[in-house]
């Protein structure tokens, strides 16, 4: 069966899970939010990477009822959590003034805090169509939610669209991080993203840190958060809690 009938028929029985990766704030290590990554449990009930099957839900209109269970489940975790919880919109989500509505009501007649939420949108996906990015972002900052340019440094953009777009985090790619311990050019290129950040009072994340040395690093650099394989994998939710209660 085509990929997209069964991710439809998933959705429908309930197959797929949000998991949660912890974020780590590097001035003093304390949990400070974390980051929901979809999961799909398939027939088999073998965990599918998202890698699989996202890149083709998002070229389709599916992505919508994909992306309005990721924000449901989000939102729950949040309240239960009661610390801040990010999810990923695609370029559809960003033109999808339904899902846009869900997003206000969801925040605003509920009596969850807007600042629990984070939209995170790759620097590709706001580069696709800046006007209408710039709309959709300045309507959920209008809600209260944050927003942060996820991938940052690898979209082949210039600089010069965060000074029009009201964001207020950026992810540095990992590709940034791998590089940083054998490579000093990629430490210099690091601490400069992590300044261009600074300079627009933007909160700076870096993704895919997997070593001590790189933490050390990007504490050093003055880094604000970061997120990877060295402090723990996406997780469900209640593992999440039970997490962050021992490391506390
Ligand atoms: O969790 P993992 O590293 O396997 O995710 C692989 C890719 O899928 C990543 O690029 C991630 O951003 C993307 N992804 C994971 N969950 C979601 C989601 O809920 N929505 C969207 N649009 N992308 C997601
Ligand atoms: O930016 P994006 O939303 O694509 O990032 C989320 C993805 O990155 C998820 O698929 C997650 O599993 C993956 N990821 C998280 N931490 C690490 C890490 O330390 N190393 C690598 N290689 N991938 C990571
Ligand atoms: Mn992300
Ligand atoms: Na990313």
């Amino acid at each position: 069966v085509k990929l997209i009938a069964r991710v439809r028929r998933g959705l429908e029985l309930g197959e797929f899970e949000l998991h949660y990766q912890p974020k780590v704030r590097l001035r003093d290590g304390r949990i400070n939010g974390c980051e929901g990554l979809i999961r799909w449990r398939d027939e088999s009930g073998s965990l599918v990477s998202p890698g699989l099957f996202m890149p083709k839900v998002e070229n389709t209109t599916l992505i919508a009822p994909v992306t309005r269970f990721v924000l449901n489940e989000a939102c729950d975790f949040a309240m239960r959590y009661g610390n801040r919880v990010s999810i990923n919109f695609s370029v559809r989500n960003l033109m999808d003034d339904v899902l846009l509505e869900e997003l206000r009501q969801r925040v605003q007649e509920t009596d969850m805090d807007p600042a629990l939420l984070e939209i995170e949108i790759t620097e590709s996906a706001l580069m696709h169509d800046l006007f209408a990015a710039k709309l959709a972002l300045e309507r959920m900052c209008g809600f209260g939610i944050h927003v942060s340019v996820d991938d940052f440094g690898t979209g082949f953009s210039s600089f010069e669209y965060l000074r029009h777009l009201p964001i207020t985090g950026l992810k540095i790619d990992r590709a940034f991080v791998s590089g940083m311990e054998q490579d000093v050019r990629a430490r210099k290129l690091m601490a400069c993203l992590i300044e261009v950040g600074h300079a627009l009072n933007l909160e700076v994340t870096a993704e895919g840190v997997e070593t001590e040395p790189q933490h050390h690093i990007l504490r050093e650099l003055g880094c604000d958060q970061a997120q990877g394989f060295l402090y723990a994998k996406a997780m469900p939710g209640d593992d999440l809690l039970l997490w962050c209660r021992e490391r506390e």
